[in-house]
């Protein structure tokens, strides 16, 4: 049998080729003569004998990627990963005591579409969880509680959250609005005691938040989010070093990011359930299986992750959606729709100092089916008429031909830059660049809903205004 090819049986769904002795030596395992008998360890090597090239070859990685950020220091990373337990849902409880100990969804009513946002950890006894659309949460847990959210308060608590943790580190990375990794390699010399910082800010967030919140600490970004895993709800854990192989053999394959439902299928054909039986996987048959992520995976599996942390906050794009009370396919509301997303990115752009490179914009019908169109610009734009014009455009081309009713629309800018070049063979005018700092500067004073056109105009009776924060839309996007 050739090592590395693999051909797909189709009587047993396994791999052919795939060989179950076999497995379990690295691609970097000499051939058979003086392995048989000699257990693989989770750093790559044998318990008898020395660590294997591969895991040298990760550690040399893991020393140098280290050295470009920590020139300084030679020692163990330090990570801890900070998440906030059930976000959404916790903020809802904080302003309505009442809902405590309740099962609570939030995303919409119960007899509206669309999906949970989150819920509480009463609700998901029942099985409730993100992304569940709303009916199914209901059939699940009918005596839950459901609040449609208000995202600009979440928004709000995020901030403060951010805020926070950056009092104790520059190396933050902001990971999603409630979940943050915060690195203490290169400030190690102003703490005594790293686990006592961790243990500190968790105290600060649910002091000063009033937020549940789980923190992991560990020697790398992997390791630590998936010590805050165990952690949940509420708790603290670290993992000491040493203790990797034990906290990692009995985990889902699931619990690794990167493994979606498809991999978790081909995977689960294999036999594969628990990070233990990805070990015995020969990284051929992984490349095989996942391509360039089958090396990602072969070394995720076993704890080792070399990755810093993007510390620079910058962001890769913004992107504003939401999702109908009811399917529209009136040109005029689906416009109107558009064009208070893009009103509501270009100010989100010019906030945040950037002009986004490409525009795309995002169409969901009613069965379902997503559709997106996108325009790469020579000239990046932050100007609110400029990216409306650009994704009126697209998003006619995209919706005229089949005139179907539509559930969400969305808007992105991505490919950001904090400044432009003007070109030679660009006409340019500045007069929309002043027209944004106007409608800035009145929005500013008074709200802003103080400033729209004749088309947003058209949702003020589909929607609550919320003056100063613009239209209470069923499911704002806040992702950056
Ligand atoms: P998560 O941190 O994934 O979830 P959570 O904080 O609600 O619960 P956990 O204790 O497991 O961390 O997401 C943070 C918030 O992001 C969540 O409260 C709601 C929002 N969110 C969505 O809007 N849609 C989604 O699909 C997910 C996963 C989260
Ligand atoms: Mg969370």
């Amino acid at each position: 049998m050739s090592r590395g090819l693999l051909w797909w049986s189709r009587s047993s769904g396994v791999p052919r080729g795939y060989d179950p002795l076999v497995a379990g030596r690295g691609f970097d395992a000499p051939p058979e003569k003086g392995r048989q008998g000699a257990k693989r360890t989770l750093e790559g090597g044998t318990r008898s004998g020395s660590p294997s090239k591969l895991a040298l070859i990760v550690r040399k990685q893991n020393m140098r990627k280290s050295e470009e950020n920590f020139p300084v220091f030679r020692k163990r990373r330090y990570v801890v990963h900070v998440d906030l337990d059930a976000f959404f849902a916790s903020v809802e409880v904080l302003l309505n005591p009442e809902l405590k100990g309740k099962p609570l969804v939030v995303g919409g009513l119960p007899h509206e579409r669309g999906v949970a946002s989150t819920c509480s950890y009463e609700a998901r006894k029942y099985g409730v969880h993100s992304g569940m659309p709303l009916r199914q949460c209901y059939k699940l847990c009918p005596r839950a509680v459901f609040v449609r959210g208000n995202y600009h308060l979440y928004q709000a608590f995020s901030e403060k959250f951010f805020r926070l943790l950056h009092e104790y580190t520059p190396d933050v990375e902001e990971a999603s609005l409630d979940e943050a990794y915060l690195e203490f390699t290169r400030c190690r010399h102003l703490y005594s005691s790293f686990s006592e910082v961790a243990k500190e800010i968790k105290c600060r967030v649910e002091k000063e938040l009033g937020l549940g919140v789980s923190v992991g600490a560990a020697s790398n970004k992997i390791l630590a989010k998936l010590a805050t895993k165990k952690a949940k709800p509420g708790g603290f854990f670290e993992l000491q070093p040493g203790e990797e192989e034990e906290f990692l053999r009995e985990l889902d394959i699931s619990e690794i990011p990167g493994i979606g439902p498809k991999a978790q299928v081909m995977l689960r054909l294999l036999n594969v359930h628990k990070i233990a039986d990805l070990w015995k996987l020969q990284l051929g048959t992984l490349r095989s299986l996942f391509g360039v992520m089958g090396d990602e995976l072969y070394l995720l599996s076993r704890g080792m992750d070399c990755r810093s942390l993007a510390v620079e906050g910058k962001p890769k794009s913004f992107s504003r959606e939401a999702t109908f009370l009811q399917d529209i396919w009136d040109r005029d509301l689906l416009l109107a729709h558009l064009a208070y997303l893009c009103d509501r990115l270009a100010l989100t752009l010019r906030q945040e100092k950037y002009y986004a490179r490409v525009i795309e914009v995002k169409a969901r019908y009613s069965d379902f089916k997503t559709v997106s169109r996108r325009r790469v610009l020579s000239l990046p734009v932050q100007e609110t008429n400029r990216i409306y014009r650009l994704a009126e455009e697209l998003f006619l081309e995209l919706w005229e031909g089949s005139r179907l009713a539509l559930r969400l629309v969305g808007v992105k800018g991505s490919e950001l830059v904090e400044a432009r070049h003007l070109s030679l063979f660009e006409i340019y005018s500045e007069r929309e660049e002043r027209l944004s700092q106007a409608l800035d500067r009145v929005r500013g004073k008074y709200g802003f809903n103080a400033l729209l056109t004749v088309r947003e105009k058209m949702l003020s009776g589909v929607y609550d205004e919320d003056r100063g924060r613009g239209f209470i839309l069923k499911t704002a996007s806040l992702t950056r």
